[in-house]
């Protein structure tokens, strides 16, 4: 390769200017070698082969590589791996894909948190490893201006002795303790963005009491639900000892979030954050499941919000950035989000860094607020005053279903992500609602009502059919906990006072059991209520008065969506279920009981079940979705529900369930 012109006389690279329009040297890692990894009998993977080549394909038909200074991958070597991780992941990475090991490989495999290997898996992470860390050196040379790693196995969940979450060696990580190890190249501070849609948990750790690296990681956290479960990606996780206050943690609330909320986290705490640490090098984990589309990610980040995103990184470090690939898993969404950055590499042109009509939602907001609380007295800048009149909209839309051929799910061409069974949902008509647009887009102030003493002042019977029918495993729900026969706890309402009521009825409806197994309950069916009226059937069902701010805590964990911040199912919902008797929530659609049934009043209360769409009963009636029994700790609890609601004696409530559960749709 031609000497670099930095090298020659020994001062600044010209090329390394911020200069609006001008050219700049970007560096390209891309090697098919690193497609051998893959699933041992090829079953389908969101982590497939076809992501790199994706990208590759588009960078090649948009004429973006040929601007670009293309390098094939080397394989790391293990001492630079062992900064980072022990001797026995190193051996285990190195040996997995040996003949040796083929018979044990899949059970290996097993023993880690989704984890796959095969023949090729070594290869390619250490061809992974190497392209990041060949990346990272000749930038940090000065060889390049930039670069972009198209990488995989992906790294940030790699943990110093194990693999996770797709990943095998943190590619990351290796790249930047080789940096600051490598004295002559002169880089002290590091800067680490992670805005792949998951927490970059092996990254955080293994700098966790670092001040050189500041890791800043932006993700779907949902109280600790969403993966990497657990509460490494909370906000208060700030690092230890001389690390404190260099890791940063943006964990949303919930999903749906896009380049507003991005933008906003970036003005209010990274960009300021960063100016003050003042990095020598940026290295970015590049995960582009946060885009929108992505069937993982569940966000929206358009190819236009990923380049503002970088561009305002570029301002650092003399522009001296590394991307490395993540995860990202819509081919066309990543493709044309990979194309956006390695363009705006190039030309760091000026580009519209406004978005007209879009705002951060509230909850956005709060979390940002949370983030700068945590850390200001680390990063005083953080102190500064925000905006007097912050600008968002409510987090996230009551959705009634209404499933538009152009859903952004459906973001250019890529796969339906609508569940088979809820296809052909039966919907409310536009003309009832303009519900769907109307708060989608609704833009309100902070300071205005918060939903949630709004509904606290309104009952309803929420009217259970299924274990809910035992008052203790009810509880749960309100107050937290787990019941009897449970397998894991619920967290409960945020208001925690015990129901004002509880009433027994019974209605002209079927219930019957279906799916296979539950995360509460383990193997075996659980109860749904036809939402068809029947006159032929009677089903027990047990009302509990509770508050509308109750309810919507209660369907979020129905629908096993643990966001607690979420309002889904508000006044004007109410409105609508009384007219049209129900509501299906597109917001919780991947939930079993998203469907919200009116049935009728008590003491001018309205009652509201949940259960599936008349379209999910269509299916358990074809056989698409199974129909199960319940296993004997769920139809105990229903049991206990009757008998204790003095509905039925145990023998009667025995024989109830079984004709349930045997007779057929
Ligand atoms: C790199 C990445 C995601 C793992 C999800 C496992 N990993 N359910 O995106
Ligand atoms: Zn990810």
């Amino acid at each position: 390769m031609e000497p670099p012109p930095d090298h020659i006389n020994g001062t600044e690279p010209q090329f390394s200017s911020s200069v609006p329009g001008e050219q700049r040297r970007v560096g390209l890692v891309y090697d098919e070698r690193m497609c051998k990894h893959s699933t041992p009998r090829g079953e389908s993977h969101p982590e497939n082969p076809d992501r790199i080549r994706a990208i590759w394909n588009k960078l090649s038909s948009a004429g973006i590589h040929d601007r670009c200074m293309v390098f094939d991958a080397k394989e790391v070597e293990d001492k630079y791996i062992s900064a980072v991780h022990t001797t026995s992941h190193i051996n285990l990475i190195k040996t997995i894909s040996s003949q040796k090991m083929a018979s044990k490989r899949n059970r290996v495999a097993g023993r880690y948190n989704s984890i796959y290997f095969n023949e090729g898996s070594s290869e390619s992470a250490y061809l992974a490893a190497g392209s990041v860390l060949q990346a990272a050196e000749k930038v940090a040379k000065g060889e390049l201006n930039s670069a972009f790693a198209i990488v995989r196995p992906p790294g940030h969940h790699a943990e110093e002795g194990e693999p996770m979450g797709f990943c095998l060696y943190n590619n990351v990580a290796i790249a930047t303790s080789f940096l600051l190890n490598q004295k002559e190249l002169g880089i002290n501070k590091i800067l680490i963005v992670d805005w792949d849609v998951h927490h970059g948990n092996g990254t955080q750790k293994m700098f966790w009491k670092d001040s050189r690296v500041l890791f800043f990681s932006v993700h779907r956290h949902e109280y600790g639900s969403f993966y990497p479960t657990g509460d490494d990606g909370s906000h208060i996780m700030i690092g230890e000892g001389p690390g404190s206050g260099y890791n940063i943690n943006v964990p949303w609330e919930n999903g749906h979030c896009g380049d507003a909320d991005y933008i906003a986290v970036w003005d209010h705490i990274l960009i300021p954050v960063a100016r003050e640490f003042n990095p020598d090098i940026i290295i970015i984990s590049a995960g582009f499941d946060a885009a929108i589309g992505d069937p993982l990610g569940g966000c929206r980040i358009t190819p236009h919000g990923y380049s503002i995103m970088l561009k305002k990184l570029m301002k650092f470090s003399r522009g001296k950035i590394i991307m490395a690939l993540e995860g990202g898993y819509n081919l066309n969404s990543l493709a044309n989000s990979v194309a956006a950055c390695v363009e705006m590499l190039l030309e760091d042109k000026p580009i519209a860094e406004s978005l007209e009509e879009v705002y951060p939602f509230e909850s956005t907001w709060r979390v940002i607020k949370a983030v700068r609380e945590e850390l200001s007295a680390f990063w005083p800048v953080l102190t500064d005053k925000l905006p007097e009149e912050l600008t968002s909209r409510v987090t996230p839309q009551l959705q009634v279903a209404i499933y538009s051929s152009q859903s952004e799910d459906e973001y250019d061409d890529g796969p339906n992500t609508l569940p088979e069974d809820l296809q052909e949902d039966v919907t409310i008509p536009l003309s009832k609602l303009n519900l769907n647009e109307d708060v989608d887009d609704q833009v309100t102030s902070t300071s205005s009502k918060d939903w949630r003493s709004e509904l606290a002042k309104i009952d309803v019977w929420y009217a259970s059919f299924g274990s809910n029918m035992s008052e203790s495993r009810f509880l749960c729900y309100i107050q937290g906990g787990q019941a009897e026969g449970m397998k894991r706890p619920c967290r409960g309402a945020v208001d925690k006072t015990k129901p004002k009521e509880v009433m027994w009825k019974t209605v002209p409806h079927r219930l019957f059991f279906g799916r296979e197994s539950t995360v509460t309950w383990g193997p075996g069916g659980v109860a749904f209520l036809n939402p068809e009226t029947n006159n032929q059937e009677k089903t027990f069902m047990c009302l509990y008065r509770i508050t509308l701010e109750q309810f919507n805590d209660v369907l979020l964990q129905e629908n096993v969506c643990m966001d607690t911040s979420s309002l889904f199912f508000d006044l004007d919902a109410l409105d609508i279920i009384e007219n049209e008797k129900s509501v299906s929530l597109e917001a919780l659609k991947d939930g079993w009981y998203h469907y919200v049934v009116y049935l009728g009043k008590e003491n001018d209360i309205p009652i509201l079940t949940m259960t599936c769409t008349n379209a999910t009963v269509e299916g358990f009636k074809s056989g698409k979705i199974p129909i199960c029994a319940p296993a004997k700790e769920y139809a105990d609890t229903l049991i206990r529900g009757l008998v204790q609601g003095k509905q039925l004696s145990e023998d009667e409530a025995v024989a109830y369930i079984h004709e349930a559960a045997t007779h057929p749709l």
